[in-house]
């Protein structure tokens, strides 16, 4: 272990080396300028690669347009949906990035936009040209297509969900009690990223009981309130639920819940263990109630409307984060674009009644405090953090959190020697950490306040973790341009955190994997259910080996490296404890 202190202010303004989306090894440092838009945050936007694959046609030519071979159009869609729609949008009327409606793009003109492209701008418009990403050709092909209407990808509603659906086993026919010797509460699934599958790995011998195909860049599981089903979503929105009870789990259901999507989750609420499944999309831009033996789509909803602040329409709002209320019968649905928090109340579907919290536009992450009564989450493109209270189903609070583009995954929660409970997210553009006081009862003075900042190895961090019986605060950094600090992980000793900059030790994971080939990355703590080791991926490119490196969160020591053939870009992983519980 290297147990200096490292302060590394600087290191998120360099350049980025990879681009998150279709391929996250497709771009090396060197292809990347340190030009405007190309830091961490702005590498890490969603590449809507599903849609980039699907054939459209050429909106209706008017008079004047440029001229488009059906090829091209579909080349410049593919990589419009690939590199672009995640901050201009689908339909191009503007997310993150600016609107590129015909409007727009034909009063600036051919030259404009190709000039434009090529060298990017300061407001965050990435060099796609002077960079190498897009060739000549290319971005000749690009400034034609947005003078073009833009091409609208199909609706995905009932009939369309429903031919994709299947129950492979039905109810009647699973075992009526677990057929295998696995412990299932200490399993871990284990996201396989650009193989499409989930390993499903036991916590205790570090076997792997299963490799499981599941959607197109498969994202993350989520798990029964019973721990009995695991759900897992792919990028290309397809759903899968497996049955863990069965002598080798397997998939039991399957369905299509649109053609891009990020979300799942199940409803917690007792009384209603196991019964929906929810799943939010990207594109179309809506959410789904499934049945929750069987993923049934049971009832959809749009989630196009009005922004919550200046309530103009949005027409695509993406579904992001999607947690269940362990203190009501709710699902609580992040809308990104419109910045709003539904509280869906799942008690009579029938008669679906929706809370609309008005909180932040571009909502992404986040989770509970460790009261499990408080949701907290990020509006990273805003700064900030929303804090929901589920029990009362209203908004509490909207935080700075002092850093760049938070980005929590669901957080850690801490008790800080001075301030009491605390949940922690740390940044994607800086190396600051923020320790958010949420005890209003215990502590009122602190909460919903950053009570402290700590300082961790640098820019590009994506998840914290910790863990109620751990004395140690997680931090990555996956996204950082330096190989050493995106390879390593920094601890922090919540005794220590008494002092005015805590001092943080350095594992460096990377070099325990002792992988000679590529240029890995540490992504994603996640405990095991005891709380007393602490799993993280080493995540390298698709054909060169990865692994994951387990730690003894007492000793900060080595413990164990899984290595496999099968575990190809291990990315997120899940204790089924934990996930079901909300333990983090
Ligand atoms: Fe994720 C969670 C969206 C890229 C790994 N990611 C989430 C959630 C959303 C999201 C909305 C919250 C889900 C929930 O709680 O219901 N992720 C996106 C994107 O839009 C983005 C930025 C780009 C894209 O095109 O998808 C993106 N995510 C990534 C990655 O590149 C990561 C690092 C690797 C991978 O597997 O693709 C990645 N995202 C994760 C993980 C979680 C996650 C591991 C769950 C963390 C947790 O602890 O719950």
């Amino acid at each position: 272990m290297i147990s200096t202190r490292v302060i590394r202010r600087n290191a998120l303004l360099m350049s980025v080396a990879v681009t998150l989306g279709l391929s996250a090894f497709g771009v090396s440092a060197e292809d990347k300028s340190a030009d405007h838009g190309s830091g961490p945050a702005a590498a890490y936007t969603p590449s809507l690669s599903t849609l980039g694959q699907l054939q459209v046609e050429i909106p209706g030519r008017k008079e004047g347009d440029p001229v488009m071979s059906p090829e091209e159009y579909l080349q410049a869609n593919q990589i419009y949906f690939e590199r672009c729609a995640g901050c201009h949008g689908v339909l191009r009327k503007g997310a993150t990035g600016k609107p590129l409606t015909t409007d727009v793009t034909r009063a600036n003109g051919y030259e404009y936009l190709r000039d434009f492209i090529t060298y990017g701008s300061p407001a965050g418009m990435p060099n796609w040209g002077t960079s190498g990403e897009l060739t000549e050709e290319q971005v000749d092909m690009m400034a034609r297509y947005i003078l073009l209407e833009p091409a609208s990808p199909p609706e995905f509603g009932m009939a369309e969900m429903r031919k994709t659906w299947k129950v492979v086993v039905a109810p009647e026919d699973r075992p009526a009690k677990k057929m295998n010797d696995i412990d299932i509460d200490n399993l871990f699934s284990v996201t396989l990223r650009d193989s499409g599958q989930i390993a499903l790995i036991d916590g205790k011998s570090y076997d792997i009981k299963a490799v499981i195909d599941t959607g197109y860049a498969v994202h993350i599981s989520r798990i029964s309130a019973s721990g009995r089903y695991l759900f897992v979503i792919g990028r290309d929105a397809l759903v899968n639920m497996i049955d863990l009870w069965m002598e080798t789990p397997a998939t039991v259901a399957q369905i299509k819940v649109g053609s891009e999507a990020r979300s799942i989750e199940t409803s917690k609420m007792k009384g209603w263990e196991d019964k929906y499944a929810i799943a939010g999309s990207y594109w179309p831009p809506q959410y789904v109630i499934m049945d929750g033996d069987t993923l049934e789509p049971l009832k959809i909803k749009s989630t196009r409307g009005m922004v919550y602040d200046d309530q103009s329409y949005h027409p695509e709002p993406r579904v992001a984060a999607i947690v269940a209320s362990h203190y009501n019968p709710e699902f609580i649905v992040n809308v990104k674009e419109t910045g709003k928090i539904l509280l869906v109340d799942y008690s009579d579907i029938k008669n679906l009644k929706v809370t609309e919290i008005e909180a932040e536009r571009f909502l992404h992450d986040g989770g509970f405090d460790s009261s499990k009564r408080y949701f907290l989450t990020a509006a990273n493109a805003r700064g900030k953090v929303v804090v929901i209270d589920t029990k009362e189903g209203k908004l509490t609070d909207i935080l700075e959190t002092g850093g760049q583009t938070p980005h929590p995954g669901r957080g850690a929660n801490l008790t800080h020697p001075t301030y009491g409970p605390v949940w922690a997210t740390s940044h994607l553009g800086d190396e600051t950490v923020a320790l958010i006081g949420t005890d209003p009862e215990g502590h009122p003075d602190n909460a919903w306040k950053v009570v402290q900042t700590l300082y961790g190895l640098g820019g590009g961090s994506l998840f914290v973790k910790s863990h109620p019986n751990s004395k140690h605060l997680y931090v990555d950094a996956p996204l950082n341009p330096d190989a050493e600090i995106s390879g390593s992980i920094a601890v922090f000793n919540v005794d220590d955190l008494t002092q005015e900059e805590p001092e943080y030790k350095t594992l460096p994971i990377v070099q325990w994997a002792d992988i000679a080939d590529g240029q890995p990355r540490v992504v994603q703590g996640e405990f095991d259910q005891s709380g007393t080791e602490i799993w993280f991926s080493v995540w390298n490119a698709k054909d060169k080996e990865s692994a994951i490196v387990i730690v003894d969160d007492k000793t900060l020591e080595l413990k164990h490296v899984i290595k496999d053939p099968r575990l190809i870009t291990p990315t997120g992983k899940f204790n089924v404890f934990n996930t079901r519980s909300d333990v983090y």
